[in-house]
């Protein structure tokens, strides 16, 4: 089965898709960006998938990408066009190249315009493809910076995605109104630039005469991503927690487990947030856990030490989840949830303080 995802960077509204092949566990993203490397990562072994590669559709100017950063962590490949001129890729795609995953692949078709090394990546199937910034939703990449040109992009519009069939989905690179799919069909027909009867001359006029702001991250963005967004200074980007193992859900928290719990209680404060009769109950509770129930956490935040990590504690693992996010929100920095709550605890055989069935 295939599995399909779409993510979103908010901050320089670009889609991410993870793609993945659930029979052979393969999987690979397009177009990830630096700062969700951990989101995507968790997504990744949430859903049991292994990373192959990572495959940009250019050379962003927006946004830094998280190929190298996911590299290190996954030993995925990175590929990206041969016209990018991009240095530090595994593969250097050309027109009618495949990029497979698990029994599905996708056929790359050199798309330029917006950049000289814009790809479009169609499924197998035709049933869907992706656009990068050659085809927005009822809009189109620029052509005013990088190797940009109307008539080039004109071009690659009518020739390459125009004529997949009606039905093929398009997914974008980026959509700043929150649109998030279209459709073949629906662009040759209502796209206001490139759409109906529209020539490439119209097209162009219309291109040159857009003035746009460059991206804030333009300076920034085009030299990191010509090194497939390998930084200059490695040592500043790989900072994860240290006070414990501590692992990133894709809900956007950070879990230890029990064990982990067991082996850094010396140097964490235990945060039970349950109700009284549950601190005292049949689960009993774990040595050294400070009782401040979840309703009244906000008000007395401040009775922990904001210098040590704090560890969240409740029956399941659910109502301390909200206890980190409430925590994160008082300005604590080091906190997490302790996976499975006092039911995972008692179940690994960890000991516990009253309790007893
Ligand atoms: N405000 C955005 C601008 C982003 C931008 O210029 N995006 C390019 C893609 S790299 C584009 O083609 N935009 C098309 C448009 O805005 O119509 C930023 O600062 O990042
Ligand atoms: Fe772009």
């Amino acid at each position: 089965m295939l599995i399909f995802r779409q993510l979103i960077d908010p901050q320089s509204s670009t889609y991410t898709y993870l793609l993945g092949d659930s029979k052979s566990g393969e999987a690979i993203l397009i177009d990830t960006v630096f700062e969700q490397t951990r989101r995507d990562a968790a997504l990744l072994d949430e859903l049991g998938l292994r990373l192959t590669c990572t495959v940009e559709t250019h050379v962003h100017a927006d946004h830094v990408t998280g190929a190298w950063l996911l590299k290190q962590r996954f030993g995925s490949d990175i590929a990206l066009a041969k016209a990018s001129g991009a240095v530090g890729a595994d593969r250097y795609l050309v027109h009618g190249d495949q990029i497979a995953f698990g029994s599905r692949h996708l056929s790359v078709r050199a798309t330029p315009g917006h950049t000289d090394g814009c790809l479009t990546f169609v499924l197998d199937n035709e049933s869907m493809a992706f656009t990068g910034d050659c085809l927005l939703i009822r809009g189109s990449g620029r052509t005013d910076f990088q190797q940009g040109d109307p008539h080039v992009l004109y071009r690659s519009v009518h020739s390459q995605i125009f004529r997949l069939p009606e039905e093929c989905l398009l997914y974008p690179a980026h959509d700043y109104r929150g649109l998030t799919v279209t459709s073949v069909g629906e662009e040759r027909r209502f796209n206001p630039r490139l759409g109906g009867e529209i020539g490439e001359g119209d097209f162009a006029g219309y291109m040159d005469n857009m003035n746009l702001p460059h991206p804030r991250q333009i300076d920034i963005a085009v030299p990191a991503n010509l090194r497939c967004g390998q930084p200059e200074n490695e040592a500043v980007v790989l900072s994860e927690p240290t006070w414990a193992p501590l692992t990133y859900t894709f809900a956007g928290i950070w879990e230890l487990s029990p064990q982990a719990l067991e082996e850094a209680a010396t140097n964490v404060q235990i945060l039970d947030v349950r109700e009284p009769a549950e601190f005292d109950g049949p689960l009993g509770h774990i040595h050294n856990a400070k009782l401040i129930p979840l309703g009244t956490l906000a008000k007395s935040a401040d009775v922990l030490d904001r210098g040590r990590p704090v560890v969240a504690v409740c029956r399941s693992g659910g109502r301390s989840a909200q206890a980190v996010a409430i925590l994160q929100k008082a300005g604590f920095d080091q906190v997490a949830n302790l996976a499975g709550g006092m039911l995972r605890w008692r179940a690994d055989g960890h000991p516990v303080v009253g309790g007893g069935e």
